[in-house]
């Protein structure tokens, strides 16, 4: 953002977000991304007006994760269509789009092949970032709660088996793994225990016949039915986004998990442990464990945010002082 650029009105913004207008979608976004002073005041003004405007438990949180090409992008403009047709507006984060080994194309571009770019019920946002240590990078989960209180579906794109799979399921409510027909990968993982995380799978491409049908029966034998999370059977399912075969099934399997989190009410509780590994996971990175011990240690800090009603970044700035006023009693 240049440095002279307006700083919307955050109060204003939250509502016009809330509202779904695109133009502040999409400035809201950017105010998150604009680190001046200023414009990180209010942000934190804006996210606290959000979050206390917000219902989440009508909005779905759904990652969609898998190794590069197995066709993340084209299920999610396939699914795009579906949800449009239920009734639903959704909103798309890519991370690290278009891995280099699949050479696939930008999401936006896959969806505006199958979706009109005029449709006001979707909005994607491609983020070409990656964090340290190949995890996420710390935009997309302030990004997500933007997402996830102007639409419906809020999903989530990332590429990877390993620390990005593992990260993506520590900030959505719906895991999906997407997999791809021929490589051992999957099933690899899955015993290794690395695929413990995801609540539903699906083999895409089952347009390619007997290999794909034959990674589908591997994945089920290797997939422990039951979720760790409890009450919940693993889908293992077969679609193919390009004929578009099995896309209402996967839609469906995902309301259906959505509705066992809406029925066993956890959904506020677990966004709030979204936003807890968030505020650690920064402070771990600014401070190193040494701060973490110095404000009380994770535990004591989860507790006390537990019981806050601020806004992410104010509860992140709130901890920053904390730290700071231990030693000069300056805070910057
Ligand atoms: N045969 C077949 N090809 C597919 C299917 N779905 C996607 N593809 C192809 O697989 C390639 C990768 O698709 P993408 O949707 O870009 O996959 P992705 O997982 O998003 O890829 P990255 O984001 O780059 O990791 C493209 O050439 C798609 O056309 C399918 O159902 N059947
Ligand atoms: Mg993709």
């Amino acid at each position: 953002m240049p440095a002279n650029a307006e700083i919307p009105d955050p109060l204003a913004l939250a509502t016009a977000v809330g509202n779904g207008e695109r133009a502040a979608l999409a400035s809201a976004l950017n105010l998150l991304d604009d680190n001046r002073e200023a414009s990180r005041a209010r942000a934190a003004t804006f996210l606290s007006q959000l979050q206390s405007t917000a219902d989440g438990a009508e909005s779905r949180l759904i990652g969609m994760t898998g190794p590069p090409g197995a066709g993340k992008s084209s299920l999610t403009a396939a699914l795009i269509s579906v949800w449009r047709q239920r009734g639903l507006r959704v909103g798309v984060l890519a991370v690290d789009p278009s891995s280099p080994i699949s050479g696939g194309a930008l999401l936006g571009d896959r969806l505006r092949m199958k979706t009109s770019s005029d449709d006001d019920g979707v909005f994607v946002r491609s983020l070409a970032c990656r964090g340290q240590f190949g995890g996420l990078s710390a935009e997309v989960w302030p990004m997500s709660l933007v997402m996830l209180a102007a639409f419906d579906v809020t999903l989530i794109e990332t590429v990877g088996v390993g620390q990005r799979e593992i990260d993506i399921s520590r900030m959505c409510d719906t895991t999906c793994y997407v997999a791809q027909p021929g490589s051992g990968d999957s099933v690899q993982f899955l015993k290794a225990g690395i695929l413990e995380v995801p609540h539903i799978l699906v083999v895409n491409k089952e347009d390619m016949g007997a290999v794909a049908r034959r990674t589908l029966s591997e994945l089920g034998a290797a997939m422990s039915r039951e979720h760790i999370d409890g009450q919940w059977q693993v889908p293992v399912l077969s679609a193919s986004a390009t004929r578009g075969t099995g896309i209402e099934a996967l839609a469906d399997a995902m309301e259906q998990h959505h509705d066992l989190l809406r029925t066993q009410n956890v959904l506020e509780t677990r966004r709030q442990q979204y936003q807890a590994e968030w505020i650690l996971k920064q402070l771990r990175e600014e401070f190193g464990s040494f701060g973490l011990q110095r404000l009380g240690g994770e535990q004591h800090i989860a507790n006390q945010l537990q019981t806050q009603q601020l806004g992410l970044i104010e509860q992140y700035e709130k901890l920053r002082q904390t730290f700071y006023s231990h030693y000069d009693g300056t805070s910057n």
